[in-house]
């Protein structure tokens, strides 16, 4: 124990965190975390678009002191997954997506993480997070050193780039925090120009409105006819910022475990084109493709065929009008815009 920090304990859970399978560790203080103004802002413009979640708990969003009143420290955590075939790669699925549900990976390793601590501090007490609760995962990251917040809004880490998800443990423990590091953006920009819907604000957040993962991912309804032509045959999420990225142009494979391919990540813009609800369930299951519902995936597909250019997928699209004819409208205009 060195004054307010123990600093011994904080080796030996970086270590931890290391030995669990994290690529990065860093600690941040249990304290405000995220840059208030620029949230306040976003929320109010309404740029979070139907996630209304994310007005909710803003207290403890913007403080996991707040969320958790006996914590001290948060141990910020990050793991690769950049797929060992980069640059080629399906377009249509994000890389986040391809392999099991980085949810269930990583919250796994959190609570060996958290076993492990409280092996050799009985008195630890924590709870991990991975995009769950009213947490800023990226703030927090960056409070804790573990990278700098991109041009495009997305945490990168030196040397991995930004394909690197994140996790935390909040905890009781008196860790000492790291400190954020400069930024490596410098007047770059081609994430904000590569964003083929013009998501990317000047103060580096996103307008969840017009960028192609909420509409892909998180948006249940109609995708406007504008917005479908942008979407191009991206089926589920979007990397066009990221792909950009100079720090992402080469780095080390991601985590061995994260990448190893679902085969919901696997499956082509024909099979989903094919795919019933019975298969949609039993191929998505342990896949984060599950988070877009059966009808928004088709939904999905059907922009993704219209936008391909590739006209045999006609007689398909045809055949899915008859089993679906929720997404009659979707349909034929994807089919106009085949025979065009
Ligand atoms: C809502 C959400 C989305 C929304 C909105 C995205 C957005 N940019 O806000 C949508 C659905 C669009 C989305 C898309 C994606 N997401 Co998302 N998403 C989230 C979620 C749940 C909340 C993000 C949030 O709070 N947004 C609100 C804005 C205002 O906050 P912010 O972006 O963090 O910005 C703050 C910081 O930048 C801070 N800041 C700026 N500079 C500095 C400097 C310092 C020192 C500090 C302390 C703070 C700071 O100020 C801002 C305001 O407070 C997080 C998980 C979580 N609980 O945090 C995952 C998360 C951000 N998403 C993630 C991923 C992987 C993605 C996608 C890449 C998926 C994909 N391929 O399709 C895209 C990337 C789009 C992009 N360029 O951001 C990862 C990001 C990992 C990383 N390396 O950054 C996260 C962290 C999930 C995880 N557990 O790994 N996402």
């Amino acid at each position: 124990m060195n004054g307010r920090y123990d600093l011994e304990l904080t080796q030996c859970v970086r270590k931890l965190a290391i030995e669990a399978g994290f690529a990065r560790v860093g600690i941040a203080l249990a304290g405000p975390s995220s840059r208030d103004e620029a949230l306040s802002r976003w929320l109010a413009e309404g740029r979070h678009a139907g996630m209304v979640w994310m007005a909710r708990n803003l207290q403890a969003r913007r403080d996991p002191g707040r969320l958790i009143p006996w914590a001290k420290s948060v141990i910020c955590l990050a793991a690769g997954y950049r797929p060992a075939d980069e640059p080629a790669g399906p377009e249509h699925i994000a890389r986040f997506a391809r392999g099991r549900d980085y949810h269930k990976i990583l919250s796994r390793r959190c609570r060996a993480l958290c076993d492990r601590i409280r092996a050799i501090a009985p008195e630890f007490s924590g709870r991990s997070f991975v995009d769950s609760g009213p947490v800023m995962e990226r703030s927090l990251a960056a409070l804790a050193g573990l990278g700098w917040i991109g041009r495009n809004g997305c945490l990168v880490c030196p040397g991995l780039g930004s394909y690197v998800l994140l996790c935390e443990i909040i905890c009781n423990l008196p860790l000492k925090p790291d400190g954020p590091l400069a930024s490596g953006c410098g007047d770059c920009g081609r994430c904000v120009r590569a964003c083929p819907t013009a998501a990317i604000a000047a103060d580096a957040t996103v307008d969840a409105r017009r960028c192609i993962s909420y509409l892909t991912v998180e948006h249940s309804g109609d995708i406007g006819t504008e917005m479908r032509e942008l979407v191009g045959c991206r089926v589920f999420g979007c990397d066009a910022c990221q792909e950009a990225c100079p720090h992402n142009r080469c780095g080390p494979t991601g985590d061995a475990e994260l990448i190893r391919p679902h085969q919901a990540g696997l499956a082509t813009l024909d099979e989903l084109l094919a795919w019933d609800e019975e298969k949609w369930d039993a191929i998505t299951r342990g896949s984060a493709l599950r988070r877009a519902d059966f009808q928004m995936l088709l939904r999905n597909a059907a922009i993704a065929a219209g936008n391909s250019g590739r006209t045999e997928l006609l007689p398909i699209l045809e055949k899915m009008a008859d089993r679906h004819p929720r997404l009659a409208t979707l349909i034929s205009w994807a089919e106009k815009k085949l025979s065009s």
